[in-house]
């Protein structure tokens, strides 16, 4: 069997059909082909398991009455072959002969489809050309120079897995956001209904909302004599990969995809959104440590295992400056606590039932999770100086959105409709402008076809209007910033737009040279009168690539000139999971040089638009309040702001 984390075969975890999940059976489908691809497989065969992967994602139906219906080789992309397949996965829980491929592959190889930038085929090649069978000895490989000398690789390659291995070291792992908070909230939620615990809660970096996540931290309170069994059943939950040990107070685990099946919804990622997320997150593990303690320390393991590690050391220092001892069990004064340490000291804590109170018996307001980084977030606390967060609510509309007139997969009335469910007062529309083309296919929408668009919006807009609905489409386009920093179209049509997004696509150009020729170009292109917002400003992808160098500051700065003669300049918080671009820590320096931020989902299809939940996730991290948001303005107000 394969050691790498993820790349096994799901075992049956039920008693009966449907014994493997559709997500889990196209997970290894999709596996498989790599694998295959690896194995030097006929690419037929590959692209068979990649189109039945994707068929089964994207399946509708109820997987089990398809095949108890043997109307499987029916679904477009599913032949016989791996229709037996899938099959004998849901009803026997077995994997017909894949065990030998999953066997023969060399771990190795695997790990190496991992670097981001480096794909099966070339992981072979470099294996059959030059024996490289793990990321060490590809690094080593690429400092000495052998691989650029291979047909078809060069000195570019080289340096771009160089790179490739820094991520995936860098990343090792550690979840997105999305994948993280998913896990989490659904351990969280399965814990809580277990016999005898009283609370149960998420702490650690997921509840801090950090953009990766690299353990998830529970904490539970029960009363002491409840502690065995709530250990028993947490070892009995679906979706355990692995038990890496359990002591009297604390279990570590490896979660996996099916922690999310079964009833699982609500928490703080509405329930709508997890089932778009479960499709994404499928693949993944997460280890996870959860603490049982009981619940009069409840609040303050909380507070310690929440963390940070910075801010727990600032909390400390705060309770000794007022005579007390803080740890993980309590809040004591020293004298009383004398020689004795952790427990034992902590019989005489102050009474908490709450972090608040923690905060309150230390002169302080409770300081929200997302701020405690140790970045002025306990002075601010102690002087009553905290800000008042943006919560998702509180958004109004978003301005950055594709539909089928680029590479969406929506129509403007549908995006306008799932928009409208969502409690929107406006959606802007911001299709990809001209240039944009990916492998030589057009993507983005030729200037004549603009006004088309305009069209259809006014006409959209009109009959809301007579219908005295409180909503309307705003007609922008996410323009290309070009490589020396103007905008794609010709000025008249990004005139007739209401809003203009500015956007670096061409990255290979942008990473390829130095900071200062980058933030030039861009300080140029925000101040071209049609620009409104910067989108994703440095074209990072979590855990896939770096953003191109840019100083950020210098250009916010330029930006917040620009605000104070009168124009509108405003920074996208891309909420994509996958980019989270505005970066947290650039938030306060945006608002404190007058510039507003836009929480944007960059939405490509309806189920996109939810997205900006975690846009107003990095939003809280970075202390920024609704005033601060772009598009917590009122329908009417945008109108007014665009000149509409
Ligand atoms: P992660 O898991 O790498 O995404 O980040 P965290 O913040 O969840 O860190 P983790 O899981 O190592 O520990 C959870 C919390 O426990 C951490 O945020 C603060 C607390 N903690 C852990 N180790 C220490 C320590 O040595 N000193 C203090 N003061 N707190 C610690
Ligand atoms: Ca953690
Ligand atoms: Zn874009």
């Amino acid at each position: 069997m394969v050691k790498v984390s993820g790349w096994t075969l799901p075992k049956a975890r039920s008693r009966g059909p449907q014994f493997i999940t559709k997500s889990q059976i196209a997970a290894v489908l999709e596996q498989v082909g790599v694998l295959l691809e690896l194995d030097g497989a006929n690419r037929f065969r590959v692209i068979a398991y990649q189109n039945a992967s994707r068929a089964l994602a994207s399946l509708e139906e109820d997987l089990l009455t398809v095949v108890l219906e043997e109307r499987l080789t029916e679904v477009k992309g599913i032949g016989k072959g791996i229709g037996g397949l899938i099959s004998e996965a849901v009803l026997e829980g077995t994997w017909g002969g894949l065990e030998d491929l999953y066997g023969r592959i060399p771990p190795g190889l695997i790990e190496m489809v991992g670097i981001p930038g480096l794909g099966p085929k070339r992981v072979k090649l470099l294996y059959d050309e030059l024996g490289i069978d793990s990321v060490k000895m590809l690094g080593i490989a690429c400092q000495q120079g052998h691989v650029a000398p291979l047909s078809g690789f060069g000195k570019k390659s080289e340096q771009k897995y160089l790179e490739g291995i820094e991520l995936l070291r860098r990343y090792q792992g550690r979840s997105r956001m999305d994948v993280g908070l998913l896990y989490g909230q659904a351990l969280e939620e399965r814990i809580a209904q277990i016999h005898g615990v009283s609370r149960a809660q998420l702490a650690g970096s997921a509840r801090r909302r950090r953009e990766t996540i690299g353990d998830l931290d529970i904490v539970v309170g029960a009363d002491p004599s409840d502690h065995d069994a709530i250990t028993d059943a947490i070892l009995a939950l679906p979706g355990i990969a692995e038990v890496k040990g359990h002591g009297e107070s604390k279990v570590s685990l490896i979660l996996e995809a099916s922690m999310l099946g079964g009833s699982v919804g609500g928490g703080s990622v509405d329930s709508q959104l997890s089932e778009a997320l479960v499709e994404r997150s499928s693949d993944a593990t997460i280890d996870a440590q959860v603490r049982i303690v009981e619940l009069a320390a409840f609040p303050f393991t909380l507070a310690y295992f929440t963390g940070s590690k910075e801010h727990n050391i600032r909390m400390r220092r705060a309770a000794i400056d007022c005579g007390l001892r803080l740890n993980e069990f309590g809040l004591f004064p020293e004298e009383e606590a004398g020689d004795t340490i952790g427990m034992e000291a902590a019989r005489h804590t102050l009474p908490c039932t709450d972090e608040s109170d923690i905060y309150g018996h230390l002169g302080m307001d409770f300081v929200p999770p997302e701020l405690r980084e140790d970045t002025g977030e306990i002075e601010a606390a102690a002087s009553g100086g905290l800000p008042r967060l943006i919560e998702p609510g509180d958004l109004k509309g978003a301005l950055h959105n594709h539909t089928t007139a680029s590479d969406g997969t929506a129509t403007l009335a549908e995006m306008a409709d799932a928009a409208m469910a969502l409690g929107w007062e406006y959606l802007g529309i911001a299709d990809h402008s001209e240039v944009l083309n990916i492998g030589g296919r057009q993507i983005g929408v030729p200037s004549a076809e603009v006004a088309v668009q305009g069209k259809v919006i006014r006409s959209l807009n009109e009959a809301w209007s007579d219908e005295g609905t409180d909503f309307r489409l705003l007609h922008g386009s996410e323009c290309d910033i070009l490589v020396d920093g103007s905008l794609d179209y010709p000025e008249e049509v990004r005139t007739s737009l209401s809003h203009v997004v500015g956007s670096v696509h061409a990255l290979g150009s942008w990473r390829g040279r130095d900071e200062i020729a980058n933030t030039e170009a861009l300080i140029a292109a925000v101040e071209d009168p049609t620009f409104t917002i910067l989108g994703h400003p440095t074209g990072r992808i979590l855990q896939g690539r770096e953003g191109f160098p840019v100083d950020l500051h210098a250009v916010l700065r330029r930006m917040g000139e620009l605000n104070a003669e009168g124009e509108l300049k405003a920074v996208e918080i891309n909420a994509s999971p996958y980019r989270l671009d505005l970066d947290w820590r650039l938030c306060r320096f945006a608002k404190q040089q007058g510039v507003p931020v836009c929480i944007n989902p960059d939405a490509h299809d309806v189920d996109g638009l939810q997205d900006v939940w975690f846009g107003t996730q990095v939003a809280r991290k970075g202390w920024l309040e609704a005033p601060d948001v772009l598009n917590t303005r009122s329908g009417a107000e945008m109108e007014d702001l665009f000149g509409l």
